[in-house]
């Protein structure tokens, strides 16, 4: 891993919630992570419960892979390795515990979009001491549907939701917010660089119209003292219920 300026690193997650952290991957740990994932698929995924991934419309194309740290060695240890539990433990405020492993896969011409929303609506963690590592294993280019993030969004707390009807994203933010996509950061990386957003912090992202892929490996981590709340977790329940499986 290219080790950032830590006290730089983590005075920009607190001011922003995002941060974008060059050669997060060396690109041959990347070629291990795409050899990996197409192993996986080929060899393994058939065989894993249906809340192993979730399909794109043509109910053949991997739109998400979940809980890979449960299904796979491979990923379980680059998710506890020690170099990146180093980097997480400052922005976690304590000791980071992997929380999953997943694609956001956006394959060419099919991937689909990502409804606007705060990822603690999903994790309904508190404190929300909750991160995502978004590492590009494709290039992510402004054409093949980037994560736009709204800085500093997750100083505002949890907005509301409503259940929106995506599979693998079922829950979303009631309202659209204000902020005009210009305004926003969009994560354009390379293969091997990563963005860190905090599970406050509002994102979303287009569907992918192009003849290029736009794979997301995410390590998710909390840490140690964060406890679930009820009424989040209410709230995710009943729009998971109507669109399964995440
Ligand atoms: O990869 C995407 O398009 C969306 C990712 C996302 O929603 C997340 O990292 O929580």
């Amino acid at each position: 891993m290219n080790i950032p300026d830590i006290p730089q690193l983590v005075a920009d997650y607190e001011r922003d919630g995002v941060v974008r952290i060059p050669l997060f991957l060396s690109a041959d740990e990347v070629t291990a992570v795409r050899a990996e994932l197409d192993r996986y698929i080929r060899d393994d995924l058939a065989a894993q419960p249906v809340d192993a991934r979730t399909f794109e419309k043509d109910e053949k194309t991997v739109r998400n892979l979940w809980r890979l740290e449960k299904y796979s060695t491979f990923f379980r240890q680059l998710g506890e390795r020690e170099d990146i539990r180093a980097l997480i433990a400052p922005l976690v405020h304590g000791d980071p515990i992997l929380a999953g492993v997943e694609t956001f896969s956006k394959p060419a011409r099919i991937g689909s979009g990502v409804p606007y929303h705060q990822d603690n609506a999903y994790f309904c963690q508190m404190p929300p001491d909750m991160l995502t590592v978004w590492i590009a294993i494709d290039a992510v280019t402004e054409a093949n549907g980037p994560v736009f993030f709204i800085k500093g969004s997750h100083k505002d707390g949890m907005q509301p939701t409503k259940p929106s009807g995506v599979r693998g994203n079922s829950i979303g933010l009631a309202e659209p917010p204000s902020v005009s996509l210009s305004e926003q950061f969009c994560g354009l990386l390379e293969p091997g660089d990563a963005t860190i957003h905090q599970c406050e912090t509002i994102h979303h992202s287009a569907p992918n119209t192009t003849d290029f892929s736009r794979l997301g490996l995410l390590l998710v981590y909390r840490g140690s003292h964060t406890q679930t709340d009820p009424k989040l977790k209410e709230a995710y329940a009943a729009a998971v219920a109507a669109t399964p499986p995440a």
